[in-house]
């Protein structure tokens, strides 16, 4: 089956944003998805560059509309590679074979006398570059532009728009998956429930030259709608290139609600005029707001990818939108929140389970993928999990709920980091009757990890790439071949993998959030003589009280040369420090990763063997062996135990 994903094209009266982002790298991530299930794929971004907005953010940046839009086009293009989005092809509706084809097209639905010429008075919101009915006024303003449309009385061309309202309604129903999420199905039928009007297609030369003319009329161009929607034709040859007939039959286009109107109604009686097929689905999303306002040019409230990129990297930022929106809805954008995911799903979970697995495999199998021993119950629960893993992944990525097939693998690398606690690979590893288990174990969970790779490759593809390259594997990965559980083979090569996400600081309040003790040097100075009760070795409460004893989070562990006692840990609490401990015999840098410990974090830093510490971790000591002390359950990192 053919696939033809596609984004709108954008406005060049501005420069790009995170709500043309995500479109963008929903776009991506579909395209890479379909391609992984072995789908033939076409993806196609491009930018929309006539019209007044157009004309008018030229004048005001006093250049040629020509140069103007070859200068934010070329901004769109450049943003896409760096948020590792690949689009087939950019098309640009100043493109002369575009330009070509869609006055081929207004030719011949005027020559079938499905465009006339008429007066027409309306009310036309600038922003949207189209007429509004009174029905769609909130307290008579565009609910997007929060202004009131302009009352326009001009004699221009309209497509007979009204002619095909039966024909629309019938094809709606008709394809329950048409228009989705429903909510936007149900309003477009709500809207056809009354009569369509007729569209205008044109503008009078005398008010825009920045346009297309029209090829029956030179004093008249053609209107912004009828020019953008054909983009998706002209981007794969239509009407007699080779990927038209292979491609259009698989047509899906994705967008935000903003423009529902456009694609749901104009565009397919455009298509049906034309006797061509209509797109197979229109996927529409909700708003990325700022402070529960919608994140826009005109508003000003925009946050920039390349700005996000460069704090986060591309594919945290890739897989905050996909994870933190229910395509449809709208979502709120915040720097905490992204870091809130970076930390907890990237760099606790997913980036945990890689580095102790992977070092376990270093250690204990010397770099190789061990031959498992038959599976336990223990076992299998994972295999099932991770089976299970993928067949929900492919259903609710194939529905474009991103954020469900995320979930969907973040329950498998939670069981997966659980499986490493309760089996413990390094208790195994210190008994040679275990060495069977041992394979068994690191066997599944190198293979659950192969399998979590997969999915993440069209969410995550430099991450995934890194993993597979970890994980000695090679070749275009497929869905179908490589989506079963034990193609992983014994004896493969595993490396180590660099560390996948930082973590991040998150706001300051929080990690300062905590109080300092605060030390009163003048009562200190005047400190009575030792009391009955420091004699007897008891502290006071204020003296209690100036230990900062806290909550921390191991997320990275290693050994320090030449001891055998002393660990050098880093520890979460939430900003990062190093503590070294004296727990190497009772504790390997593995089996340390992720344990939440108890700190004393207001010690002065010391150095032990050369690296520099900033605290201490409590532990209870029972002869030779220490024990961590532990709390019930599990609290976030950096808050204060008394
Ligand atoms: O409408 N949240 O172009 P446009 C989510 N040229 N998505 C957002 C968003 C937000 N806050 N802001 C913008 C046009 N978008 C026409 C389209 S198509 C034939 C012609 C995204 O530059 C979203 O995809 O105003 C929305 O539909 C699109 O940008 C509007 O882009």
């Amino acid at each position: 089956m053919s696939f033809y994903i596609t984004t709108p094209i954008f406005y060049v009266n501005a420069q790009p944003h995170l709500g043309h982002a995500y479109s963008t790298i929903v776009a991506d991530t579909i395209s890479r998805f379909q391609r992984l299930s072995g789908e033939e794929v076409r993806f196609q971004t491009g930018t929309d560059e006539h019209g007044d907005k157009i004309a008018q953010a030229a004048a005001e940046a006093h250049i040629t509309p020509r140069e103007y839009v070859d200068l934010i086009s070329a901004m769109f293009r450049d943003s896409w590679p760096p948020l590792s989005i690949k689009p087939d092809n950019f098309i640009r509706t100043t493109d002369p074979e575009h330009i070509k084809t869609v006055q081929a097209i207004l030719q011949k639905v005027y020559d079938q006398d499905d465009i006339y010429f008429s007066e027409y008075t309306g009310l036309y919101c600038q922003g949207c570059e189209r007429f509004l009915t009174e029905k769609e006024l909130v307290a008579g303003n565009c609910p997007d532009h929060l202004k009131p449309p302009e009352k326009i009385s001009e004699q221009n061309y309209f497509f007979r728009m009204s002619k095909y309202q039966e024909w629309l309604i019938d094809h709606i129903k008709a394809n329950p998956e048409f228009i989705s999420p429903e909510c936007y199905r149900n309003e477009v039928l709500s809207f056809l429930s009354e009569p369509l009007e007729d569209l205008c297609i044109s503008r009078p030369t005398s008010r825009l030259t920045w346009g297309i003319p029209l090829p029956f009329d030179e004093k008249f161009v053609t209107y912004v709608w009828f020019d953008a929607l054909i983009n998706y034709l002209t981007g794969i040859g239509y009407p007699d290139g080779p990927d038209f007939d292979r491609f259009w039959s698989g047509a899906e286009h994705i967008i935000a609600k903003d423009i529902l109107k456009p694609h749901a109604i104009y565009w397919p009686t455009m298509l049906k005029a034309l006797d061509l097929p209509p797109f197979r689905k229109l996927h529409v999303h909700g708003y990325w707001n700022i402070n529960d306002t919608k994140m826009s040019k005109s508003i000003g409230n925009v946050v920039r990818p390349g700005e996000m990129i460069e704090q986060y990297g591309t594919d945290a930022v890739r897989y905050f939108l996909l994870r933190e929106m229910s395509f449809g809805l709208d979502s709120s954008y915040s720097a905490d929140a992204l870091i809130a995911r970076q930390n907890s799903d990237l760099a606790n979970d997913l980036g945990n389970l890689v580095s102790r697995s992977l070092t376990m495999v270093k250690n204990f199998a010397g770099s190789l993928v061990p031959a498992p021993a038959p599976s336990t119950d223990q076992d299998k629960e994972l295999i099932t999990a991770t089976e299970e893993m993928i067949t929900e992944y492919r259903l609710q990525m194939a529905s474009f709920n991103f954020h469900r097939a995320l979930q969907a693998v973040w329950k498998v690398i939670g069981l997966a980091n659980k499986y490493i606690v309760t089996t413990a690979p390094w208790e195994l590893a210190k008994d040679p009757a275990q060495s069977d288990r041992l394979a068994t174990v690191l066997y599944h969970l190198l293979e659950s990890l192969r399998l979590i790779t997969l999915t993440l490759h069209p969410v995550m593809p430099g991450t995934a790439a890194k993993m597979s390259a970890a994980l000695g594997l090679e070749g275009t990965p497929q869905l179908n071949q490589d989506g079963k559980w034990g193609m992983l083979q014994p004896g493969t090569t595993i490396n180590l993998c660099p560390s996948l996400f930082p973590r991040l600081d998150k706001a300051q309040s929080a990690s300062t959030g905590q109080e300092k003790p605060v030390k009163d040097k003048k009562k200190q100075a005047a400190a009575p003589p030792k009391s009955e009760n420091e004699e007897k070795g008891l502290i006071s409460f204020e003296q209690f009280q100036q230990l900062d004893l806290r909550v921390g989070m191991v997320v990275a562990a290693e050994k320090i040369n030449k001891s055998d006692r002393l660990l050098k840990l880093t520890i979460n609490a939430p900003e990062e420090r190093t503590v070294v401990a004296g727990i190497a015999k009772s504790y390997s840098p593995e089996e340390m990763i992720g344990k939440q410990v108890i700190i004393v974090a207001n010690l002065k830093p010391a150095k032990l063997m050369g690296v520099p510490s900033q605290g201490m971790v409590l532990a209870a000591k029972d002869g030779n062996r220490l024990v961590l002390s532990a709390l019930a359950d599990i609290v976030p990192p950096g808050c204060k135990v008394s």
